[in-house]
């Protein structure tokens, strides 16, 4: 099965060119001018960008959190991503302390498995520390598992400082790459409690327990650790000024260190939290918090110049029923925001076309990084010879206004409502099939597990 897309812009992160691609079966066979094959179907791709498939490394899936399960499980969740042009997800695996390695990731195959629209893989939740986890991870990279996830935040989660850096120390043994929650634990508690005591539990509470300094804090002290463990690390969902402040120093005193946002950092603010009307405040309860225009800046200029390397979206929904459940607490409304179909088209809209990066950044921070920094290029991550024929078929022509009803995701609501839109996704190939075309799906859920190597970035 042969087709030919032709007369397109290839894009990719390190230039773009007019060319057509000929795919044959799952993989791109050819990438050339005036290609012809008289057994391919032609597909005009004339005035379209061919965008390699978007990879979203930050998701979570039926993910049970707050006594609460999201609200996009892998059927929903990878169907929405995979209309918003992601071909590829990576979500997190996650043991409960007590359980094993080994229980967490057969658990997240077992959630995962034929019912997934785009090809997925996990990283793996280390969220305990003792002999027993320590003896899995050689058996964690030989099923495909090369990165892993620790918290400074949330006591469910937390393995403290010490086995945060025995766990890295131990990571690097085996060439694997840790992502980090970056939020200081204690001090967020002391100011919960503080805010409780004076009868502060509307969500305006949430961004003022969680500033920006203790995100800086928590970056600096695992930068620290990491430091002396002589490891490269990744900051996941980096959303402040004062924050990437300290990744640059890190950087200053010769580490290498991986920066993640998310498009709720580049494009929202904390205003969000003061409304007067619960919900539409409670909605937009996310961890870290949402800050300050002046942090969007930082972070667009960080994307801009290759401070940042991956946008990704940190997918945890829930519907507005699940968000009352902070009605008269603002610590029990369950954080996380919608977004896995809606990177894309925001990073085009916000990054491309009103000049902040170019098409070339685009491709490079939503696929070719992610691709690279996790193992999957070059498989996924570029449009070339050999590779997956994973491609996004952009159309940069037109304006839309984002709304909740025409996207797919199980929940009632975008926290990007209303936003204006600059062009939109044609068409999403998956291994060389027409998976999506103009926002309907075109194929039954046949995303692939895909095991992975180790950082290349
Ligand atoms: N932050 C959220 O808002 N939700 C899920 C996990 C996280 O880190
Ligand atoms: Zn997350």
């Amino acid at each position: 099965m042969k087709t030919l897309l032709k007369g397109g812009t290839v894009v990719g992160a390190s230039g773009s060119r007019r060319a057509d691609v000929l795919i044959e079966n799952e993989i791109i066979a050819k990438i050339g001018e005036d290609l012809r094959d008289v057994d391919a179907r032609v597909v005009d791709c004339a005035g379209m960008l061919l965008l390699p498939g978007f990879i979203d490394a930050h998701t979570h899936f039926d993910l049970d959190v707050c006594n609460t399960t999201t609200a996009d499980d892998f059927e929903s969740g990878s169907r929405s991503a995979l209309l918003g042009g992601t071909t590829t997800v990576i979500d997190f695996a996650c043991p409960n302390k007590g359980e094993t390695l080994q229980y967490g990731l057969d658990l997240w195959h077992k959630k995962a498995a034929g019912r997934t629209f785009c090809d997925y893989s996990f990283h793996m939740t280390i969220d305990d520390w003792n002999e027993e986890i320590i003896a899995e991870i050689p058996a964690m990279f030989r099923q495909g598992i090369s990165s892993f996830k620790m918290y400074l935040t949330y006591p469910a989660m937390m393995i403290g400082d010490k086995n945060v850096f025995l766990a890295l120390q131990e990571l690097k043994k085996h060439g694997g790459i840790a992502g980090v929650h970056c939020e200081n634990a204690d001090v967020i508690d002391a100011l919960i409690a503080q805010a409780k005591e004076q009868g502060k539990m509307a969500p305006g509470s949430h961004p003022r327990t969680r500033p920006a300094p203790l995100e800086a804090e928590a970056v600096d002290r695992l930068l620290k650790m990491a430091e002396v463990a002589d490891v490269p690390v990744v900051v996941v969902h980096l959303s402040s000024a004062a924050g990437y402040d300290e990744v640059l120093q890190a950087r200053a005193r010769g580490q290498k260190v991986f920066v993640e946002t998310c498009p709720q950092y580049l494009l929202l603010d904390d205003s969000r939290y003061d409304q007067a009307d619960y919900l539409e405040s409670a909605k937009f309860v996310c961890a870290p918090p949402l800050r300050k225009a002046q942090d969007q800046e930082v972070l667009w200029k960080a994307l801009a110049d290759g401070g940042i390397q991956t946008v990704c979206t940190d997918h945890c929904s829930f519907t507005l029923q699940q968000k009352m459940a902070g009605q008269d607490d603002f610590t029990k409304i369950p954080g996380g925001l919608p977004g896995v179909e809606t990177r894309g088209i925001l990073l085009y809209t916000y990054g491309v076309a009103k000049g902040r990066i170019s098409k070339e950044k685009m491709a490079e921070v939503l696929s070719e990084n992610p691709a690279k920094l996790y193992g999957l290029y070059p498989r996924k991550g570029i449009l070339a010879e050999g590779s997956d024929a994973d491609i996004v078929v952009y159309d940069p022509a037109g304006q839309h206004k984002l709304t909740h009803e025409a996207l797919s995701a199980n929940v009632d609501y975008s926290p990007f409502e209303g936003f204006d839109i600059a062009g939109s996704v044609r068409q999403v190939w998956l291994r060389g099939t027409l998976a999506a075309q103009e926002g309907r799906l075109l194929q039954e859920a046949g995303g692939i597990f895909l095991p992975r190597g180790k950082c290349r970035l």
